[in-house]
């Protein structure tokens, strides 16, 4: 059994200022570091000649976890579903903040002056860190609260909780490991997402179209709340292979994006699936995984969920906002 428990008292009786400076601390740490030139990269941008693997996600329960499943799964399939890696009061608990942390982020700044510090207290230099500064922090965090979304570092006491909660399930040794040294976090992709219906039926993507490729990297999404497959709720639909470079954005809506023809086209190996998933599984996929919020016309139910973005400490993309950990 864990030792930190995280319940909606003990995330309310932390340090919101301490918190606060901490996460201050973690971003300005990486101010001034670029990462290496040339690095060693995880996914080769070209398929070795290996023997010919089924298209699917692998999956595996907590005790079977290990660095070397997840490079084994991430090399040959591209992602990796664990089962009931974080508990159901855990994940209730991460529901409660984040109504909260995003009924905060969508409201105006003088509404804000009384709420407490814990789920709405961004670090000051979260400004000064965003290259294009006031714009770019502003449509950011324009863009997350239409979709449902806000960084977790608006509220830096759930970020430093989300920490200790990672830590004491053996997150920060098994990325690390993966990635063949210390984990770095993205502020920019660190998100907390509670779904909005209608669903956007334009999200294919990989997110090394935005970050870049050359850089190791690791996704930890965590469902907290039923979804995916009949389940009613969006979960990810996703192209189960191990892709080596970044899909055409032709006749998509975005140039970081992938249209519907191009999956449905010949381009792939494989199928898209949409796996179901429980409140507290996780699926770790890297940057040129090729999937979208699930996307169907009769959802009903919201979905919950916690998206947090690693890189090497040394390969990280600078424009995500690379913060220690
Ligand atoms: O939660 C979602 O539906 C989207 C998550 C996503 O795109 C990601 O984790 O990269």
């Amino acid at each position: 059994m864990p030792e930190f428990q995280i319940s909606r008292e003990s995330l309310e009786a932390r340090d919101a200022v301490s918190d606060c400076d901490s996460i201050a601390q973690r971003i300005e740490s990486y101010r001034h570091l670029y990462p290496k030139n040339n690095p060693k990269l995880i996914v080769a941008s070209e398929s070795a000649d290996a023997a010919p693997v089924e298209c699917c996600i692998p999956e595996v329960t907590l005790e079977e976890l290990s660095a070397d499943c997840l490079r084994s799964a991430l090399a040959e399939h591209g992602a990796l579903i664990v089962r009931n890696m974080f508990s159901q009061e855990e994940a209730d608990t991460l529901v409660g903040a984040i109504d909260h942390v995003l009924d905060a982020c969508g409201k105006s700044r003088v509404e804000r002056a009384n709420l407490s510090g814990t789920y709405h207290n961004p670090p000051a230099n979260m400004l000064s860190i965003m290259p294009n500064k006031g714009m770019e922090l502003g449509s950011l965090r324009m863009f997350n609260n239409a979709s449902g979304a806000a960084m977790c570092v608006e509220a830096p006491s759930v970020a430093e909780t989300l920490l200790q909660l990672y830590e004491e399930h053996g997150v920060q040794k098994l990325v690390g490991d993966y990635l063949g040294e210390p984990a770095c976090l993205s502020v920019k992709k660190w998100v907390l997402r509670r779904s909005k219906l209608p669903v956007d039926k334009a999200g294919w993507h990989q997110d090394g179209a935005f970050m870049g490729t050359d850089i190791n990297s690791i996704n930890m999404w965590i469902p907290l709340t039923e979804c995916g497959g009949e389940t009613g709720a969006p979960g990810m639909d996703v192209v189960p292979e191990r892709l080596h470079e970044v899909a055409s954005s032709d006749g998509a809506t975005f140039d970081w994006s992938v249209s519907d023809e191009y999956i449905d086209s010949s381009a792939f190996k494989s199928q898209p699936v949409a796996p179901v998933f429980g409140p507290g599984d996780t699926m770790f996929f890297d940057h040129l995984y090729l999937h979208r919020t699930q996307s169907r016309d009769d959802f009903t139910k919201v979905r919950y969920a916690v998206e947090t973005w690693f890189f090497g400490a040394s390969t990280f993309p600078k424009d995500q906002i690379p913060m220690a950990w």
